[in-house]
């Protein structure tokens, strides 16, 4: 298993803008290279591929992607014809990678669309990008116009004697239209919210039809997985956690930055060998939000030598989500950090399920009371209880992703929490600090 890796195993060979993004400089780099030969392996050999690749959903939640597609129907029923949607709504605090394939490397997403629209038999792709991706946008729909020329998609495309369409559709700066059922909502042209599950989409999707969801960054690697065969993948990383993946760092290293690694590669040989270390070194290292907002902060000392991977994070009791890296040193004020996260969710609740729609804006309003020090010490279970009434109580993941970074502050700070009540008091300290 490989741990680490160097230039020749990575897929992303534009992602920091340096050559053509256009359809001319990913020839160059080999995307678009006899796609139909991807393709007459036929569209269940395709998915045993990606089964065997052990890739893994990059948009927060991991599912298998080949099992994912293989949910859709073989046969189509009249007037229900299957859909590829592909999530391109990327809004996670700490998240910016699928919107550097979008603008860097756009036809790796569309080869990987249509490659990955064949083998679920669907008749067309939707891509669904943030509103505010303006640059991203416009080097998107530019891209698929310049595929629609050279024949790589529409009728008989890529000459593989499949039709195949791809449209894009722009948001409007709604984080809940990121859940794949909102998404849907909303591209039917409705109020962005999510739909109860089941019926997964692949069942009842967009317009009633069966339809698979998936991230830019799962489908932008399809291509090449089947060029360089599934062992090759399957050889990066460890069981269950394969592949390569985009890391996205920010926040208190020296040199932030976006980059394709190994799966499981270590918290500290991921920020040494590409951020540049944290600023003023390792022993100025608090805690690190490793997937996006949605998971638990880590203190320092159990992140150091954690696997950045699925089981590696969740092992460390948090998670990978969009392995969104937010690296926080000791000048943060984490009670304000989390207050303000928890107000981002109060924020983009769609309000549809009491839990949720309640329960966002009074835990933000405790953490204010927390980060003030105006709060009373009981407000701390107070607090705990009201995320665990949220956690589970809800429609769908938002109400989860605004209960855990509290639970990760409380069980993690809990005395930094305490201090701030107890020296805004003039008491002296209920319980010694950190
Ligand atoms: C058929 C079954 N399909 C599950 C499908 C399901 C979905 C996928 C995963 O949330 C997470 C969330 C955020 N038959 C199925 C089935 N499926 N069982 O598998 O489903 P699920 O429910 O586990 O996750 P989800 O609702 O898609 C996604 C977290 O990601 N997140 C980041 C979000 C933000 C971005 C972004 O900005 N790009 O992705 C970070 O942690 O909290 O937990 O397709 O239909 N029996
Ligand atoms: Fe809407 Fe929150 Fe319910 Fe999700 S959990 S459906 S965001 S109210």
């Amino acid at each position: 298993m490989i741990a680490s890796i160097d230039d020749k195993d990575r897929i992303f060979t534009n992602i920091y803008g340096f050559q053509d993004w256009g359809v001319e400089g990913a020839m160059k780099r080999g995307d678009w290279d006899n796609t139909k030969d991807l393709m007459v392996r036929g569209q269940d050999q395709i998915i045993e591929d990606i089964k065997a690749s052990g890739l893994r959903g990059r948009g927060g939640a991991g599912f298998p992607t080949g099992m994912k597609w293989s949910f859709m129907p073989k046969e189509q029923k009249p007037g229900k014809p299957s859909f590829l949607l592909i999530n391109a709504d990327e809004s996670e605090p700490g998240s910016c990678k699928d919107r550097e394939i979008l603008r860097h490397d756009p036809h790796k997403l569309l080869e990987g669309a249509l490659i990955a629209g064949f083998a679920m038999r669907a008749r067309a792709a939707y891509i669904y990008i943030r509103g505010e991706f303006i640059r991203e946008a416009e080097n998107l729909f530019a891209a698929v116009e310049q595929a629609y020329a050279k024949g790589f998609l529409g009728k008989n495309a890529a000459g593989s004697g499949y039709d195949f369409d791809v449209f894009v559709h722009r948001g409007a700066g709604a984080y809940i239209c990121g859940e794949e059922t909102a998404q849907i909502e909303s591209l039917e042209g409705k109020k962005g919210q999510p739909r109860l599950k089941p019926p997964f989409p692949a069942g009842v999707g967009l317009y009633g039809c069966p339809t698979t969801v998936n991230n830019v960054e799962s489908i932008a690697v399809v291509p090449t997985i089947l060029r360089r065969g599934a062992a090759w993948f399957a050889g990066i990383g460890r069981e269950k956690n394969q592949g390569t993946k985009l890391f996205q760092i920010s926040g208190h290293v020296n040199t932030p930055t976006v980059v394709e690694e190994a799966m499981g590669i270590s918290f500290r040989e991921l920020i040494e060998k590409h951020a540049g270390g944290i600023r003023g070194g390792w022993d100025n290292l608090l805690a690190v939000i490793p997937g996006g907002s949605s998971v638990p902060l880590v203190p320092a000392a159990q992140i150091m030598d954690a696997p950045m991977d699925f089981d590696g994070l969740r092992d460390v009791g948090s998670g990978l989500g969009t392995a969104a890296v937010i690296v926080m040193d000791k000048s943060t004020d984490i009670v304000r950090a989390i207050s303000r996260i928890s107000y981002f969710y109060k924020h983009e609740s769609c309000g549809q399920c009491t839990p949720c729609r309640e329960g966002t804006g009074w835990m933000w309003r405790v953490m204010e009371r927390l980060r003030s020090g105006e709060a009373e010490m009981h407000e701390i279970d107070l607090l705990q209880q009201v995320t665990k009434q949220v956690e589970g109580h809800s429609i769908c993941a938002l109400g989860d992703a605004a209960a855990w970074p509290i639970q990760g502050l409380i069980k993690h700070f809990r005395p930094e929490i305490e201090r701030r009540i107890s020296e805004r008091r003039g008491e002296p300290l209920a319980v010694a600090a950190e």
